[in-house]
Parts: structure tokens; sequence; C-alpha cells
């Protein structure tokens, strides 16, 4: 697993010896306030590389893995400032991978284009998304391009961008009194072939999701409107039960949330909270400082299984 230490300087990853005892094997101690890592192989080298936003270093870079977990760092960009969020995918369509990412500083959503040889090239999506925190990207519409998603902390806004099919990006807003948004993303929920949108809002205490119509018109259903200091959210099947659970991060409360979905389709949505409190987690993530910033992902690594680490491979911080 892969894991940023957010408001400290470090990137690393803990190896698992497949009895659940974890090496804490650091990739970089010198990424200034990283708040976003993501893993992939983004050579197309058959190696898992890491990618990462630096808020202090304004910088997106990612870690060239040599196919023995040694890494090296290759900067994407270091003028995006106060880089909060990052995610790859091949945006365009052309075979590599491609990079998104949020920058609070210059409250702008961005891509950077693949050139197939691993120099990226920035494209702006938007530059008056104040103060971006996440982003992701995926299609949304069903048409077979990649289209990208993001939180705006600034204008309390989740917001999506369509993709014209030569990455020429529309804005449609989703909530604009989603109050300090934090983390957008988004899956087919429900699911009924559409993707849905899951986000956490800081100042609401919330997280909500909102069910795509199928033309791209959402209705928001609210999951929880005491989580408070909501700052991360993610949705996979954790239970494997066939439907998919919404999980939270709350900084305030120290707390990783799971909501279960009780059953196939319907909205409802139970609330089966397991803190995951410093003093008390297990410390089977030896030499990790068990703090707020946690990932999702690192939560449930600590507090269930490592099979579901494996499926768990993305880290959302926001
Ligand atoms: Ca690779
Ligand atoms: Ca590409
Ligand atoms: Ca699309
Ligand atoms: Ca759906």
């Amino acid at each position: 697993m892969f894991v940023p230490s957010q408001g400290g300087n470090e990137i690393a990853w803990w190896e698992n010896d497949g009895s659940q005892n974890f090496t804490k094997l650091s990739v970089d101690s010198g990424f200034n306030k990283a708040q976003s890592v993501y893993a992939t192989d983004m050579d197309g080298d058959g190696d898992i590389d890491i990618l990462g936003a630096s808020e202090g270093d304004n910088e997106i870079a990612w870690w060239e893995n040599d196919g023995n977990q040694n890494f090296t760092r290759q900067s994407v960009d270091s003028s995006f400032k106060q880089a909060q969020s990052v995610y790859a995918i091949d945006l365009d369509g052309d075979g590599d991978v491609d990079i998104v990412g949020a920058s609070q500083g210059d409250n702008e959503i961005a891509w950077w284009e693949n050139d197939g040889g691993q120099n990226f090239t920035k494209y702006s999506v938007d530059s008056s998304f104040k103060k971006a925190l996440s982003v992701y990207a995926i299609d949304m519409d069903g048409d077979g391009d990649i289209d990208i998603l993001g939180a705006s902390e600034g204008d309390d806004e989740i917001a999506w961008w369509e993709n014209d099919g030569s990455q020429n990006f529309t804005k449609h807003t989703i909530a604009s009194d989603f109050q300090k948004a934090q983390s957008v993303y988004a899956i087919d929920l429900e699911p009924d072939g559409d993707v849905d949108i899951v986000a956490a809002a800081k100042q609401d205490n919330e997280i909500a999701w909102w069910e795509n119509d199928g033309s791209q018109q959402f209705s928001k259903h609210s999951v929880d409107t005491g989580f408070s200091g909501a700052q991360s959210v993610y949705s996979t099947d954790v239970n494997g039960d066939g439907d998919l659970d919404i999980l939270g991060a709350s900084p305030g409360r120290n707390e990783i949330a799971l909501w279960e979905n009780s059953g196939g389709g319907t909205t409802a949505i139970e609330l089966v909270s397991f803190a995951a409190r410093p003093a008390t987690a297990p410390s089977i993530l030896g030499g990790l400082a068990l703090e707020w910033q946690w990932s999702v992902i690192v939560g449930l690594c600590v507090l269930s299984s490592v099979a579901l680490c494996a499926q768990l491979r993305r880290s959302r911080v926001r």
C-alpha cells in the first residue's frame, strides 16, 4: 500500500510479508507536505509506479519503479501551486497514462498529456475552481471518452468537466452549496449502468452521493450529515456482498467510517462506523505514525484484512 504523510514530507509504502506483517519502505522523504498519492503503471513496463501531489513543493511528481521497488522521482510539474490531489488515467485514449491534478493555490484543475515517453505537457481544464482540493477522472456520460471531476472548497462546489472527445472540457456543476467540499469520487453506485458521484464536505459534516438519471442529471442523497470534518470519500464493495459501500475519513473525529449498502440497488445505507483512533488502533503498520492523515485505504488495511488491502490499492486522502 502507498501512503502520503499528509502535512509531512514523505511518500512511503508498506510491504506485506503475507502474514500481515508490514515493513515500511520510504519512497521519498523530501516531498514537502505530501497531500495525495496514487499508484499505477505509469510507463507501461509492468511494474507499479507511484504518483504524488506536494503542497509545499507545488509539485506533481511520479516515482519510477525499476521493477525491484527502487523508486526514482520524476517531476511532472513543479509550479502547480499547493498541489492537493493527483490521479492517473489514459485521458486522451492514445494508450499511455496521463495525469490529472488539483491545485489549491492556483484554483485549478489540470491534466498533463503523456507523449508516450513520460514527458508531460500541461493543459488547464479550469483555472477558476476556487481552492480545488480533489480530482478524479472517469467516463461520466458513457460516450467513450474520459471526463474529469473536482471538488472546490472555496466555491463549495462539486463539478464535472465533459470531454468532447478531443480533450476540450465543458464544466457542469453538480452542487454549489456543498460547504467546504473536500473530496469527490465517481462509480456506478446504484448500480444501473450510469456513473454516480460520492463526495465529502467538511463544513457540512456530510458524506453524500448524487444519483445519475442516465443523462447526467444528478439528484443528491445524503449519506450522513453528522460526520464532522468529513475530508475524504471512496466507494467499493467492502464486505464482498455485491453492492458498493461508502467509506469516509474525518481528521476531526480521527475516524474512518463505513456506510454499508444494505441491499441490492437500494439507497438504504447503514452506518457501521468503526473508529480508527490513533491511541487504540492496531499497530500492524510498524513505524507508521497513526495520525489523522490516513487515507481511507490505510485505515481499512489496519482494521480489516490484507485481501481487502490488495483490493483497495487506490489511496485517497482527497
Ligand atoms: Ca512501471
Ligand atoms: Ca494518453
Ligand atoms: Ca465521456
Ligand atoms: Ca448509477
